[in-house]
């Protein structure tokens, strides 16, 4: 019989001040103002230390995302989502993608069952650029390259690489076996879900098992390396800090 203590308080889930390794066990559903038929999970927020936050909405039928601060990417993870700003109505299934800027009106709503990844990020200016337009997107219309020459290590981006875009959305696909060629230490932060597959993170100095469904943030300067294991392919849709002076964080 269940005894109600399945897990005795044990979980992959780990906080450190360089990191957060979220499964979906600990996961908690909340609101955010706005939101009708739709419950989100906060991965990350300044509330950690982070300048973005990343968040997963589920929503029923009909749901509804509230306002954005700030700039807003969506992924769509499953089902179907409505995106409509101004002039621009689209209808994204999963793998579609929009990115939303700051101060734009939008509806963001689900036609059926959804799920989706949402960034949010205040814009960094710079003096002479133009900030960046609305745009949609699928990822697999998009252009695929091969990390540092490695073929076995696929890198998608999702959005433009213009220094009118203050961050980046990628998605990176290991086959099995395949890993990062170097373990990396960087200024830039992560928020990172593992969409597919799994296998080993190096996160500051611990190895953790991952898997499909999983979230990580690294702050900066997080020593971090991954190494896909298993008989398929792992994927992951990482966020990335980008294209600012490193004194014009805030
Ligand atoms: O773009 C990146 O920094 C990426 N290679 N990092 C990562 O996968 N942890
Ligand atoms: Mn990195």
């Amino acid at each position: 019989m269940h005894s109600g203590l399945p897990h005795l308080g044990r979980t992959r889930s780990v906080r450190r001040s360089s990191y957060l390794l979220q499964t979906p066990d600990t996961f908690v559903r909340t609101q955010i103002p706005g939101t009708i038929r739709a419950t989100v999970i906060v991965h990350v927020s300044p509330a950690i230390g982070a300048a973005f936050t990343q968040y997963t909405v589920e929503f029923e039928p009909g749901g509804v995302l509230g306002a954005a601060l700030g700039q807003r990417f969506l992924y769509v993870l499953e089902g179907s989502v409505a995106v409509d700003a101004g002039s621009h109505k689209h209808a994204l299934g999963a793998g579609g993608f929009a990115y939303i800027p700051r101060g734009a009106e939008q509806r963001v709503s689900a036609v059926e069952k959804s799920r989706a990844a949402v960034i949010e990020q205040p814009y960094r200016e710079v003096k002479g650029i133009v900030a960046p337009e609305f745009l949609v997107g699928q990822e697999a219309d998009m252009a695929t390259v091969a990390l540092m020459g490695d073929s076995d290590l696929q890198v998608r981006s999702l959005l433009p690489d213009t220094m009118a875009f203050d961050f980046a959305v990628n998605t990176m696909t290991y086959q099995p076996g395949a890993g990062l060629s170097m373990v990396e230490i960087h200024m830039m932060e992560h928020g990172l879900l593992m969409l597919e597959g799994g296998g080993i993170y190096r996160l500051d100095d611990d190895w953790h098992p991952v898997t499909a469904g999983d979230f990580i943030w690294m702050a900066p300067y997080c020593p971090q390396w991954f190494g896909a294991i298993g008989k398929k392919p792992a994927k992951y849709l990482i966020y990335k800090d980008w294209n600012r002076h490193p004194l014009r964080q805030a």
